[in-house]
């Protein structure tokens, strides 16, 4: 096997743009999307030698850079159940992102073979990608990459990414996971949802009378918003969904589950009567956050990914107890997970609790640990994984005359909401499905959600120093361990606040170091996330302003 095809194409057509150093982080290649061509074009053919060591199961591509900005674009390989790209690539695509186009031939050869690999005439590429205006052309680099390769490759267009990981699943589990196509997704969630709306009717579980099927939802105008009138047009007065930012606008700008989140307040342009149910998905909608205007105290109350994570984690909690089954569950969060929810996951739910560092190979990885682990960010991404022992265990269970009744129908009902799930990664539509049916199932609105417990204020800060590698974390990223001095120092600021506390880390997507503060009320919060950034500042090579004191 040789790459000249690939070395001449590389050459001449996607030739390296420029030679800035780029490396697969958190959410692989991120940056903007016009110096990502060779990137792109060499991923195709990096797809293409992972498929190989996997024996011929199609890997996935996707071309999105999230919540980003609209200029911005990015790429992230998915392997074959729907997962990111096992870590140990990642340090490959970043060696073959970054070799001089002249050595791009031989750096390929080189780790084919050191892999093992003799030919690619049996891989398979499947991609998809975003709205952003540089996505088609990228595509094509994508593709040119695949096919130069000599693999097969099948593409999508436009899905969001969690669609893309469902059906690289499907196409590998020959059909058992569901139907590898845009239409199968959309079959197998709005199936589920739909029985699982009746299945409560007809067991006269709940009447149903007052939940509000009206939803309000912000697409961040990305690829989330093209797919709500096809997700509508099945769910019919079941849900009725009133979209803005549907993709007419520009992407994530002033909108989306990442500026709700960060900004603590909703969409510019859009407002909220008291009461009623929001949601803002982000740019490739595989995050979600909720939210409303107080009905009493006319105030924006976020129900971020932690709220979701309860809410979804005390109901399956409720429905394991019915089957009676020996099936463990347990919630994976981050050092961003507010403390008011760590406390109640552990004092009211009281289901175990793991606290692992940012990005979603990290919580997937600790989720899978548990029969049931439901695992998600603050931000809004996140899911729940069941075991393939404890699925089989239900299959088994809902047939098993030794049961009574009421112990099957349980397990019919977790089955049908395991179908709801993507099992594959954080999915806005499947979450946000699941949510509305959780909440129609327990007759709540977003009040009675909402009252579960009450976040601590909070605030975050972004501080630029000249590398931000010389911090590095300890404990989940719950303690910095370099610069010398700076954890102490972070104590005792911590120590003058009620319900005080603060970490840093590097962020993996931005050159800029992250500031996180929560205390017992926001102005104490913002002190808190100021006084911290200084500290930074100051310890860590801070460049340019000092940061600003709150007013
Ligand atoms: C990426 C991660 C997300 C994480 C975020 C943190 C994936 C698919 N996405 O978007 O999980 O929360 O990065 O960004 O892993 P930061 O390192 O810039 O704070
Ligand atoms: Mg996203």
């Amino acid at each position: 096997m040789d790459f000249v095809d690939v070395q001449v194409a590389g050459e001449k057509k996607y030739a390296k743009q420029d030679d800035i150093p780029i490396q697969y982080g958190t959410a692989g290649f991120r940056t903007k999307g016009n110096r990502l061509k060779h990137v792109i074009y060499r991923m195709g053919v990096l797809a293409a030698i992972r498929s190989a060591c996997k024996n011929g199961a199609t890997i996935g591509v996707m071309i999105t850079a999230s919540h980003n900005p609209e200029e911005d674009n990015g790429v992230k390989l998915v392997d074959p159940m729907g997962e990111m790209l096992g870590p140990e690539w990642e340090k490959y695509a970043t060696e073959i992102a970054n070799v001089p186009d002249k050595e791009l031939g031989s750096a390929l050869q080189a780790l084919v073979k050191a892999l093992g690999v003799a030919s690619l005439s049996k891989s398979r590429v499947a991609f998809a990608r975003d709205t952003r205006p540089s996505s088609p052309a990228l595509a094509e680099a994508l593709e040119a990459g695949i096919k130069t390769a000599g693999a097969q490759c099948q593409n999508f267009g436009l899905l969001t990414t969690p669609q893309l990981h469902y059906i690289v699943r499907c196409i590998n589990t020959n059909g058992e996971y569901g139907k590898p196509t845009e239409d199968g997704y959309f079959e197998k969630l709005t199936g589920a949802f739909i029985k699982l709306r009746n299945m409560r009717k007809t067991k006269k579980m709940k009447t149903l009378e007052s939940y509000n099927a009206c939803l309000y939802l912000d697409a961040a105008n990305g690829v989330g918003g093209g797919k709500v009138p096809v997700l509508q047009a099945k769910l019919g007065e079941l849900l009725k969904i009133n979209l803005v930012n549907d993709g007419s606008g520009k992407l994530n700008h002033d909108c989306g589950a990442d500026f709700v989140k960060v900004q603590q307040k909703p969409p510019a342009g859009v407002s909220l009567a008291p009461g009623q149910r929001w949601a803002s998905f982000d740019g490739d909608a595989d995050r979600i956050v909720y939210y409303f205007l107080g009905v009493t105290d006319k105030k924006f109350h976020l129900l971020d990914g932690d709220k979701i994570a309860t809410l979804v984690a005390g109901y399956l909690k409720d429905l394991v107890q019915e089957t009676g089954l020996s099936v463990n569950l347990g919630i994976v969060q981050t050092a961003y997970a507010n403390g008011s929810s760590t406390s109640y996951i552990t004092d009211t739910l009281k289901v175990p609790v793991a606290c692992v560092p940012t990005g979603v190979k990290h919580l997937h990885h600790k989720a899978q640990e548990f029969d049931i682990g439901v695992y998600f960010e603050a931000n809004g991404h996140g899911t729940a994984l069941v075991s393939d022992s404890s699925y089989a265990l239900l299959q088994k269970s809902v047939k098993d005359t030794k049961l009574i009744e009421k112990q099957r129908e349980a397990c019919d009902l977790l089955l049908c909401v395991i179908d709801l799930i993507n099992q594959t990664v954080g999915d806005a539509i499947s979450d946000m499905l699941l949510v509305e049916m959780i909440l129609a199932g327990l007759d709540w609105d977003v009040e009675q959600w909402n009252k579960a417990y009450t976040d601590l204020p909070n605030r975050q800060l972004k501080v630029k120093v000249k590398d931000r590698s010389v911090i590095q974390t300890i404990d989940a990223e719950r303690k910095a361990s370099t610069p010398p001095g700076l954890q102490n120092a972070i104590d005792d600021l911590v120590a003058q606040y009620t319900r005080g506390r603060s970490f840093v880390r590097p962020s993996g997507t931005e050159d800029v170091v992250r500031v996180y503060a929560e205390a017992d009320s926001p102005t104490a919060a913002d002190k808190l996330a100021y006084e911290v950034a200084v500290l930074v500042y100051k310890m860590a090579g801070g460049v340019g302003e000092e940061p600003k004191a709150p007013e």
